[in-house]
């Protein structure tokens, strides 16, 4: 669908994505029951999949379910409203009862069990052609209607550089998403990109101390992101963001060098953007054991 056929206000940071169309296309969905080799191959060349309905949808919706019925305490949904629903009442009231309920989640049997479903390691055995390892350090995100400030363009590996280059990121919408409530953009074509900046960063560091050399923090590196103005990236390389309306039951899996952001939630509906992003790899391949902890806010990576 055409992006002017559907009046949408993209913006990422503070910078505008919509007022230059030739720069915008739509991702490619994927059956995930494709022959095994034409999903590695089409992974090879875009640098993503995007696995419509992989996951069980109400299984899905069962997961936003619980997440919403433990914060909602902190005054985040509307009142009378479904937690399902997941619509913003405007303002978190408890700041502080919200961030500590959210850290439990991360922490919690049921995330662990989600991020373990049957058809995700089915998935991953299968395409990774053997035995596969979940990282700790897992994510979950919501993304509150209007909240200007989103993931800026940035590919994985800045982040996981102390293993191996061959996993995969698991992002995963909790609800549907689509491209007004702000999900995952991804710059086409930026797998090859992103391995040549990597190139570039490993020639760069290579005379750090071994732990700097791996930090995304490091001097030679802009906070993990490479930019903030999608806009100028596109149109630096010629290339175009790709926008999505995800749906819960989808899951992409996207390379660690290729090239993605975020957009802001303007959704009418006022719904809350629900993620979460998680990393397979094969388990004998190395592991950065920087990965080996839960998420905590400040672990530098
Ligand atoms: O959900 C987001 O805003 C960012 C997710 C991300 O960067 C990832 O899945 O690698």
């Amino acid at each position: 669908m055409s992006t002017q056929m559907r009046s949408l206000s993209l913006v990422s940071n503070g910078y505008t994505l919509s007022q230059s169309p030739q720069r915008l296309g739509w991702l490619e969905p994927t059956d995930p029951a494709s022959p095994l080799e034409q999903l590695r191959e089409k992974y090879r060349a875009h640098g993503y999949l995007w696995l419509k309905g992989i996951l069980d949808r109400d299984r899905v919706l069962a997961f936003r379910r619980r997440f919403f019925e433990l914060l909602q305490v902190s005054g985040m949904l509307a009142p009378a409203t479904d937690p399902v629903e997941g619509l913003y009442s405007g303002q978190i009231e408890q700041k502080e009862l919200a961030h500590q309920l959210f850290m439990e989640f991360h922490r919690s049997p049921a995330y662990e069990a989600f991020c373990t479903s049957p058809e995700i390691i089915k998935f991953y055995q299968a395409f990774l052609d053997g035995p596969v390892y979940l990282h700790k350090r897992k994510l979950i995100r919501y993304n509150v209607p209007g909240d200007a400030k989103t993931t800026g363009a940035h590919y994985d590996l800045v982040y996981l550089r102390g293993g191996t280059d061959r996993l995969c990121s698991s992002w995963i919408p909790l609800g549907d998403i689509p491209v007004e409530v702000g999900g995952l953009v991804y710059l086409e074509g930026s797998d090859a990109l992103g391995r040549k900046m990597e190139a570039e960063f490993s020639l760069k560091n290579a005379d750090l101390p071994p732990e700097e050399r791996i930090s995304a923090f490091n001097k030679n590196m802009r906070e993990g992101w490479l930019t903030s103005d999608l806009p100028e990236l596109a149109e630096r390389i010629q290339s175009r963001w790709l926008i999505a309306d995800y749906e819960a039951g989808d899951m992409v899996v996207h390379s660690p060098y290729m090239i993605h952001a975020a957009t802001v939630n303007y959704d009418a509906l006022n719904r809350i953007r629900l993620s979460t992003d998680i990393r397979y790899q094969r388990s004998d391949d190395a592991i950065d054991m920087r990965w080996k902890n839960h998420y905590f806010p400040g672990d530098m990576l």
